[in-house]
């Protein structure tokens, strides 16, 4: 090989894994990240879960000795949607589900062999922190929902700071929708969760009223954990329910990947 041609082949090699995709690309404001997949208007139910009414308060304390979650089924928070060969030391998390008129609750046992929170700026690569990440579809309508509040999903940091995509295109901080407490012993962390939810008409610049909850409604769900511990961008993402095809970080555009919750008195 001449000394040009091996230049070339190094620059080859350069510009390849330059062009590689990353592994976690997310929610960046500055792309469009609009995806090849039709994103189909109503969605095909799947994962159905009862949803039991809390007799007592819940008490958002991260603290599990309400008799509400007593009642509760725990249910995995297992499915990869990025990332590689995750180990059962690096994460493992379950979580729990109630309600009440005013808001859905939710309990999750996140085990996590390193927490970190180094972006200061809570509307900055929110999702590279670790994180709790909530979505929910008020009406379980499904559909997209990337820049418009069709759906939400709230990543909720370990400061408190509830983050997602507003209609302008941008992170905002949606903390008065989502009251949240979190208590980490050894490398377990509990969360307590308590949501208040919105309908489609929510307005970024206007007043809204949360919906009330009643037996019988359906609700679209789905849970993650992003998971970082040393890199610049967050190593995993954990879901709480199987995504097809080869793109499974959907649940922030689409919907339609969402679990159905059914409210039971
Ligand atoms: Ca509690
Ligand atoms: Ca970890
Ligand atoms: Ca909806
Ligand atoms: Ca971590």
């Amino acid at each position: 090989m001449t000394k040009a041609a091996y230049l070339l082949f190094v620059l080859t090699l350069v510009c390849n894994c330059k062009n590689k995709p990353k592994t976690a690309p997310a929610q960046t404001t500055n792309t469009t990240a609009t995806t090849d997949q039709t994103i189909a208007s109503t969605k095909t139910e799947k994962q159905l879960r009862h949803v039991y009414k809390a007799k007592d308060t819940i008490v958002i304390d991260a603290v599990a000795n309400d008799s509400a979650w007593a009642k509760s089924t725990w249910y995995a928070l297992d499915q990869v949607w990025l990332g590689d060969s995750l180990t059962k030391e690096d994460y493992s998390g379950r979580f729990k589900l109630s309600w009440t008129a005013d808001a859905l609750y939710v309990l999750a046992e996140i085990q996590d062999d390193t927490l970190i929170d180094t972006i200061k700026d809570p509307l900055e690569r929110w999702w590279d922190d670790d994180c709790l990440e909530i979505f929910v579809d008020e009406d379980n309508s499904g559909g997209e929902h990337q820049y418009n509040h069709n759906a939400f999903a709230y990543h909720i940091a370990l400061d408190g700071n509830v983050a997602d995509m507003s209609t302008e295109k941008i992170g905002k901080l949606y903390n008065s929708h989502v009251e949240s407490k979190n208590r980490t012993i050894g490398n377990t962390t509990i969360w307590e969760v308590k949501m208040a939810l919105y309908d489609d008409s929510y307005n970024d610049k206007g007043t809204n009223t949360p919906v009330a909850l009643s037996v019988d409604k359906k609700i679209g769900f789905a849970i993650a954990y992003c998971d970082n511990d040393k890199s610049l961008e967050r190593e995993h993402f954990i879901g709480s329910i199987p995504v097809e095809g080869e793109d499974k970080n959907r649940g922030w555009i689409d919907a339609n990947i969402f679990g159905t919750l059914l409210l039971k008195d």
